[in-house]
């Protein structure tokens, strides 16, 4: 029992800054708690009944200096623990534009499915690079979980029908837990895993030669999108001049702003192209008809974000709608 850890490792940037303030919190809690304990039981001591040696007269019933001080030292040690945490917040869930390197993530009863761009997949396992800064894409097939792993300080909720992210630097190759951290039925403690992170060069090597006991390469994520596109007839009404049902233009599409029929106008995100895929009439693009066939039900979550990766791959093409 004694080789249970006190605190999990601290392996991540972000590790080291909730380290200490969880540190700091605790201490302050200690050093107040300790103020009001000890006082108390020296007071009781002092002025017990039939202690006759203590000066009973004239007890003092306020004192602006005291009431002062203990109003005002804890609020600016809490508004400045406040400031602290909501920094240490942002830096994990921020939204950024660029600069990392994205994996995605689909929790389903009872596992985690990690994918990579390069289309490399993994169980329960999820290989990082040291020293480069992570998006994590999070998503769940089912119910709600948690992605959570201890020696980052991070944790996300993995919702049924929408993108979480979360943003990260691991920085100590290693092997760390992965839970689950919101339960979720009956084998909710066995939806752990493991997070590898390697050197960057040895973390190459392994994307390039497809993962653990992969025969080949994978199929990168974009061109797989591209065949589901072909495979679930996409391409009848999309990208096709001859079509039947008028369908727009998904070159240039993603990250540029739609116009959408009721006036509204939206930015064309990872959210709004799951949403045109399951549910196309929920928006509907101005000058189109609601005649996509609704998706919902017939696309897996990893299906579906190789399509959106196929269609970010589409934007650099120009045009759009
Ligand atoms: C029957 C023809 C048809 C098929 C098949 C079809 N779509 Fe569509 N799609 C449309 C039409 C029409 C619209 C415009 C109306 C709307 O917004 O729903 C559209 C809109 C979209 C949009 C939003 C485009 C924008 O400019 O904002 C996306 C993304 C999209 N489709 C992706 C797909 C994908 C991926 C598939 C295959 C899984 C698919 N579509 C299959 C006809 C189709
Ligand atoms: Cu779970």
């Amino acid at each position: 029992m004694w080789n249970i850890p006190f605190v999990p490792p601290t392996a991540s940037q972000e590790a080291v800054g909730i380290s200490w303030l969880y540190w700091v919190i605790t201490a302050l809690s200690v050093f107040f708690g300790g103020i009001v304990l000890f006082g108390a039981i020296f007071l009781a001591v002092k002025y017990r009944a039939g202690n006759q040696n203590v000066d009973r007269s004239n007890a003092t019933d306020s004192d602006l200096r005291l009431e002062l001080s203990w109003t005002l030292i804890p609020l600016i040690l809490a508004i400045a623990i406040f400031g602290w945490a909501a920094k240490l917040y942002g830096d994990i869930y921020a939204p950024r534009e660029g600069g990392y390197y994205e994996v995605f993530v689909v929790g389903k009863q009872w596992m985690w499915h990690c994918q990579h761009p390069n289309g490399v997949r993994e169980n329960n396992e999820l290989t990082l690079p040291a020293g480069q800064l992570i998006k994590a894409t999070i998503i769940s097939q089912d119910v709600i979980h948690a992605f959570s792993i201890p020696a980052f300080r991070v944790k996300r909720d993995a919702v049924p029908g929408r993108y979480n992210a979360m943003y990260f630097t691991p920085t100590v190759p290693g092997e760390y837990h992965l839970f689950c951290t919101e339960y979720c039925g009956t084998k909710h403690s066995e939806m752990i895993g493991k997070v590898r992170v390697l050197p960057p060069d040895e973390f190459e090597k392994w994307l390039q030669s497809g993962g653990a006991g992969a025969a080949a390469a994978p199929m990168s994520l974009e061109e797989q999108g591209k065949q589901l596109f072909t495979k679930l007839a996409c391409n009848t009404c999309h990208m096709n001049p001859n079509s039947a049902v008028k369908a727009p233009d998904l070159n240039g599409l993603y990250g540029h702003e739609v116009k959408l029929a009721d006036g509204r106008t939206v930015k064309a995100d990872d959210a709004y192209i799951r949403e045109s895929i399951l549910n196309p009439g929920a928006k509907i693009v101005a000058g189109y008809q609601n005649q996509m066939p609704p998706y919902q039900g017939q696309i897996k979550e990893e299906e579906i974000i190789a399509l959106i990766a196929y269609i970010k791959s589409l934007a650099q093409a120009g045009g759009g709608n």
